[in-house]
């Protein structure tokens, strides 16, 4: 396989797809990059992009202009398809895999022998033999792998995204990628593919496998991040505070705990342990738990800090951060927009928003008369700062800028100043 003649056609636009698309289009590949948005495709083919990570947009506009990657409502004939759209989760936290044997149909007429067929999605195990199944029955004039004894005409392997919203393009080059194949050999063609643009090592094994690498992963950072969390609900509990007890046990050579915080958000870590609780239900009783340790957090800083602002009915409302994490314009399922959402409802227009990351506020927000502020109007102005994302902006406030504010932060970015806000309870801890 050569970078140079290659025609790869990537469907999905996304976080994953896009940079990915970008990427390999940067070493020499001709890629088609597909969105079934039109605003996406509009807003790729003038060289700009829709949504925020770091070095993304220069990238993006060198291989359009160059036209390495030429964007497109529809998937054209390629060597290689990659199908990177979402895999949601439904009311009742099922995994929804509608959108990838949507792209897999949409591919289905363009595919010819030799070609391969890579699913980077988070799915649930055995959705690449779902596409599988479903492309041998649209293509019935060619062979798939497990679908017939001979060699397959087409290679279809899994092979899980990894890559750290906020270093996407350093991730996809240097991070070990899992290659998934239906077949050994399917694994051995995506490897090589994808070892044209990685430089971590890129390991064979089989698909059903990847799919579970991936899962697991995302479950794994979920407990952990977990159990910080629950720890951070004891130590409020008994008084004590929680940063000081993690930063002290961290000091034990085999301990190594997360970071509390308002909740786990992002599309995820707080979706993909649903895909094995709903594949192993009885079996999976730590990894449900930790999922519900976390969605409980954001309850509880919710109530926590409904609790204060009534207590001060006189001061103005600052909440630091909407985006899921910090230094990301992302809001899929953001814990702190949750609560400020709830704030909103609850308090309306005592609460402000201060968020870098976005420029208007989500209508949910303003329908209830929160307002977007300035972070120096916060700092000036407001009598209740709630940190609740970590945004590198707000590290940097010192104690001084804070004008004595009731301070609830809850990612511990701030030393401790003061006592906390005593809300409902004697002990004099700072609240997590
Ligand atoms: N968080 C904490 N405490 C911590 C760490 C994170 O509360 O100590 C919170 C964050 O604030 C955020 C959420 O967890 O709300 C998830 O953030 P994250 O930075 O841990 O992860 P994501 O969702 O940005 O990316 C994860 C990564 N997976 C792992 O680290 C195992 C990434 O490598 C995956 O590619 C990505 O999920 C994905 O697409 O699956």
């Amino acid at each position: 396989m050569s970078r140079k003649n290659i025609r790869v056609c990537v469907v999905g636009l996304g976080y994953i797809g896009l940079p990915t698309a970008a990427l390999i289009a940067s070493r020499g590949a001709t890629v088609i990059g597909v969105d079934i948005d039109k605003n996406v495709v509009d807003t790729i083919a003038s060289g700009h992009i829709h949504i925020a990570e770091a070095d993304l947009e220069g990238l993006v506009q060198k291989v359009v202009f160059s036209k390495k990657l030429l964007a497109r409502d529809a998937p054209e004939p390629a060597d290689v398809f990659m199908i990177a759209v979402p895999t949601p989760l439904s009311g009742n936290k099922k995994p929804v895999v509608d959108h990838v044997l949507a792209a897999a149909k949409s591919i289905a007429p363009h595919l010819a022998k030799g070609n391969l067929v890579i699913l980077e999605s988070t799915s649930p195990v055995g959705t690449t033999e779902q596409i599988c199944d479903l492309l041998a029955e649209l293509r019935p004039d060619l062979t798939f792998p497990g679908n017939d004894e001979r060699r397959p005409d087409v290679f279809i392997a899994y092979c899980p995204e990894r890559v750290l919203p906020g270093r996407i393009l350093i991730e996809l080059v240097q991070n070990d990628r899992c290659v998934g194949g239906m077949t050994p050999e399917c694994a051995a063609k995506a490897r090589d593919f994808y070892e044209l643009f990685v430089r971590g090592k890129c390991i064979e094994t089989s698909a059903r496998t990847a799919e579970m690498v991936k899962l697991t992963e995302n479950a794994f950072r979920d407990t952990n991040i977990a159990f910080a969390n629950e720890l951070s609900l004891i130590c409020d509990h008994v008084g004590i505070d929680a940063w000081e007890v993690i930063q002290l046990a961290n000091r034990h050579p085999r301990v190594d705990i997360l970071k509390p915080g308002p909740g786990v958000g992002g599309h995820c870590i707080a979706v993909d342990p649903w895909f094995i609780v709903d594949a192993a239900p009885h079996q999976a009783r730590l990894i449900r738990t930790s999922r519900e340790v976390n969605d409980g957090k954001a309850d509880y800083v919710f109530s926590r800090v409904r609790d204060l602002i009534e207590s001060y009915p006189e001061r103005r409302v600052a909440c630091l951060g909407i985006t899921f994490k910090a230094n990301v314009d992302d809001l899929r399922e953001s814990p702190a927009l949750e609560i400020v959402e709830r704030l909103a409802k609850a308090c309306g227009p005592r609460i402000q928003v201060v968020e870098p990351f976005v420029e208007e506020l989500p209508q949910e927000l303003s329908r209830h008369g929160a307002r977007k502020i300035e972070l120096e109007e916060a700092l000036d102005q407001s009598g209740i700062l709630v940190v609740l994302v970590d945004h590198d902006a707000f590290r940097r406030v010192g104690a001084t800028l804070r004008n004595g504010a009731i301070v609830y932060d809850t990612r511990g970015i701030w030393e401790r100043t003061s006592p906390p806000p005593l809300v409902n309870r004697a002990p004099a801890a700072q609240l997590a």
